[in-house]
């Protein structure tokens, strides 16, 4: 039985891929923080009590910013893969906090690979490096492949470059499998309630339950290469499955404004909305409701707050994945309206069930 260690299982992808390894058969094994509050939600369905025994899911606590505690946890599941998922991912907050954010999503990396390294495990553990399209920051080029360079643009980006060369300098070194996965914007409805996707069907959900008044965003001029999380995590596991270690891009090929996902979002709910205005005086207001909510015509649901606007901006992401289709056979199932439509059904079951 193949072991895998997961950095990040309580977050998005950490848990879809614990779920993914544990149907393949493999002992996974997560790190998780210690918190005040029990935050395993998104892993709850896979908890197995630690009492019963050849159970194959097993939580550690530890931390990226701690190396002698990932030391100990890499010594004592010797495992085949590691997956460093673990990171202060949002963009927005790092410009707030990025000493810290440079500690534990740059340095963190470097920790995990030399402690594979001290440990002697560098014939068998592969590491899996969450690498992350924000690295091509202000447009060089378009489509973004493995070969565009890279001009991150914001405290989390230049921690993830560090993590993204320092991954590349110890595979060469040390002759290790050591990968990076460039992956674009990926969601679902287990994506953080702060990050843009789930913030608009989150609101549109409370929006049309009557819950919420009006959705307060930032720019809406932005444009993302989103796909559905789950795809991501099988191409994730692919990458480590080659024979030979190599970076991989992981990306729809297709581009959409923050202002079209809103779009989307409401008309899944049977609501046409209309655009007015620019910059910070641009709104978004019912123009059309087409089927079970009925909502005022002309209500203002939609404005801008400068305060979500960031220091840097990303203006674009556009991937193109055709190295990961044609050496790792990755095709995602999901296009944009099929992850919209799962969203947001999932915030109205999710908000339909909240008594107010
Ligand atoms: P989430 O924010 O949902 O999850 C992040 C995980 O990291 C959580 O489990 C969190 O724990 C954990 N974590 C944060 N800081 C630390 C720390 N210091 N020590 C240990 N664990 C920590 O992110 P996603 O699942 O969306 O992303 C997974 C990875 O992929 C991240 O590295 C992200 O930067 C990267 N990425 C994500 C993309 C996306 O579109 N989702 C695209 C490209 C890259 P807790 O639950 O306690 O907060
Ligand atoms: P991103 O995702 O920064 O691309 O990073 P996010 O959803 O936070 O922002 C996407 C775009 O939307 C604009 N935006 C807003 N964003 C947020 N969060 N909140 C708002 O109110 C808002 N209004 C407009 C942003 O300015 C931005 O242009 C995600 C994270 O998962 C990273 O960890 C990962 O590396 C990248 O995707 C790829």
């Amino acid at each position: 039985m193949k072991k895998a260690l997961v950095t990040g299982i309580t977050g998005q992808d950490g848990a879809y891929l614990a779920e993914f390894l544990l149907k393949k058969g493999y002992e996974v094994h997560g790190v998780k923080r210690r918190s005040s509050l029990i935050n395993t939600q998104r892993i709850d369905h896979l908890y197995q009590d630690p009492h019963v025994p050849d159970r194959n899911l097993h939580l550690h606590y530890g931390d990226l910013t701690d190396s002698t505690n990932l030391i100990r946890i890499i010594q004592e599941v010797q495992p085949d893969e590691i997956y460093n998922l673990a990171a202060m991912s949002h963009v927005h907050v790092s410009f707030d906090s990025p000493e810290y954010t440079a500690n534990a999503d740059g340095i963190g990396t470097l920790r995990i690979l030399e402690a594979v390294r001290l440990l002697g495990l560098t014939k068998k553990t592969k590491i899996y490096q969450a690498s992350t399209s924000e690295l091509y920051g202000l447009v060089q080029a378009v489509p973004q492949s493995e070969t565009t360079p890279f001009y991150p643009r914001s405290p989390y980006a230049v921690a993830k470059l560090y993590a993204y060369w320092i991954t590349v300098n110890y595979r060469e070194a040390y002759d290790m499998f050591a990968c990076n996965g460039i992956l674009f914007n990926h969601e679902s409805p287990q994506r953080g309630e702060t990050f843009v996707t789930r913030k608009i069907t989150r609101a549109t959900a409370k929006i049309v339950l009557g819950q919420e008044d009006c959705l307060y965003l930032g720019n809406l001029n932005s444009e993302r290469d989103w796909g559905h999380a789950k795809d991501y995590i099988k191409g994730m596991w692919l990458i480590l499955q080659q024979d030979i270690p190599e970076d991989f891009v992981l990306a729809t090929g297709v581009t959409t404004t923050i202002r079209e996902f809103v779009r989307m979002s409401f008309a899944e709910v049977g609501i046409e909305l209309g655009f007015k205005g620019e910059g910070e005086n641009e709104v978004g207001f019912i123009h059309k409701c087409n089927g079970e909510y009925q909502l005022e015509l002309g209500r203002e649901v939609v404005r801008v707050d400068p305060k979500y606007y960031r220091p840097t901006e990303v203006d674009l992401l556009l991937g193109d994945p055709t190295k990961a289709k044609s050496k790792l056979g990755w095709k995602p199932k999901y296009d944009l309206p099929a992850l919209v439509k799962e969203m947001v059904e999932s915030d109205l079951i999710l908000f339909k069930n909240v008594s107010i």
